[in-house]
């Protein structure tokens, strides 16, 4: 009689839980319920479309930026969101969505894109403002993702995160300068940081009870971190940062609990919130109508692109490129 020490095969989803169980990562090629990928591809679809849109608000001021280097500066920073949305869109397209589908939906209106980029950029202090306020609440958001559990998604977080600090500290330093300037431009500073710090608390969207999608991508690990509490460390970050500012906080509220150690933020208008993911923001029509504009002004580019590409398929290998296929077989 012969005995077997051999586990029985286990079926696709515990080898899922297995992998989600020891925290490794999900690759492209690994079996994923269908929830889990639906999950995926809406949250890095609608990551994506905000690096995109969010290249609207600060483009805006790139021909007004007050010198040479600061102009330099801020076209590289707009570049840069412009990349990380196409980092997105490829992470996404591994899950089996479609880049054409993605942009459709957004262009549809049913697609969602960050709360925050429906507000306008008044002044040049905006700058500052989006810089600090907005890159510093999505790298706290996504220092998280990181450690997300679907791989293609963690890789791109960590390369974004890396030019978002960037992206904060020209943004701390736009405002440092005006706040260490004239009274105007101290006001003018602090009145863009008014306006932006309570939307920047919007980003991580509703309170945790209040949050239907929260408690399922923590189980499967695409959410590390709830969303009350990557507000609270943000607002634990922003407070000496004010301070070293010279700038006040706008939240008369806000109070240290001795108990957890942590910054709590006074009340939040979660109405305005929901109006803006209703659509009726303060520019939640402008945003989609310059989208849709950019987009058909760019059919151009995008066909210049793919008849290259055919061009180059279609082109006979130079002389010598059997040889190279060779020596690297
Ligand atoms: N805005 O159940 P939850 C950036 C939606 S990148 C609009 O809590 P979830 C860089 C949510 O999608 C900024 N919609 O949802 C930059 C869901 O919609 P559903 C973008 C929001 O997904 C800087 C519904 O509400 N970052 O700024 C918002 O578990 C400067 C229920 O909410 C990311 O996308 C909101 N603020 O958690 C670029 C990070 N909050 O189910 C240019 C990745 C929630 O109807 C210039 N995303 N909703 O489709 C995430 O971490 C998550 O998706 C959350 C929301 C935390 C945003």
């Amino acid at each position: 009689m012969t005995t077997t020490t051999e586990a029985p095969p286990r079926d696709d989803q515990q080898v899922f839980d297995a992998l989600i169980e020891a925290d490794s990562r999900v690759e492209p090629r690994d079996w994923m319920p269908d929830a889990y990928r639906r999950t995926l591809v809406r949250q890095i679809s609608q990551h994506a479309h905000s690096e995109i849109i969010g290249m609207q608000p600060e483009a805006n001021w790139i021909t007004r930026a007050p010198s040479l280097k600061r102009k330099a500066i801020l076209i590289a920073k707009v570049q840069d969101e412009g990349g990380h949305g196409l980092y997105l869109y490829s992470a996404a397209q591994t899950l089996g969505a479609s880049r054409e589908d993605m942009l459709d939906q957004l262009h549809a209106g049913k697609a969602r894109y960050s709360s925050i980029f429906n507000y306008p950029a008044r002044t040049w202090a905006d700058m500052g403002a989006i810089g600090w306020l907005v890159d510093g609440a999505a790298i706290c958001n996504q220092v998280a993702l990181c450690r997300t559990s679907y791989g293609p998604y963690a890789r791109a977080m960590v390369r974004i995160c890396k030019e978002e600090s960037f992206h904060q500290r020209q943004g701390f330093e736009i405002l440092l300068a005006l706040s260490r300037g004239t009274e105007e431009q101290h006001q003018m500073a602090q009145d863009a940081v008014d306006r932006w710090y309570r939307p920047a608390l919007m980003m991580f969207g509703p309170p945790d009870a209040e949050s239907p999608n929260s408690r399922q991508s923590m189980a499967w690990k695409i959410k590390r971190v709830s969303n009350d509490e990557l507000r609270r460390r943000f607002v634990g970050m922003c407070v000496p940062q004010f301070e070293a500012l010279g700038l006040t906080m706008p939240d008369p509220e806000l109070r240290f609990d001795e108990e957890t150690g942590q910054w709590e933020p006074g009340p939040i208008d979660w109405d305005e919130f929901h109006e803006i993911l209703a659509g009726r923001g303060p520019l939640n029509a402008e945003r989609m109508r310059r989208r849709r504009a950019a987009h058909d002004e760019g059919a151009w580019v995008r066909d210049a692109a793919a008849a290259y590409a055919r061009k180059q398929t279609e082109r006979p290998a130079p002389a010598g490129a059997s040889n190279h296929k060779e020596v690297a077989a």
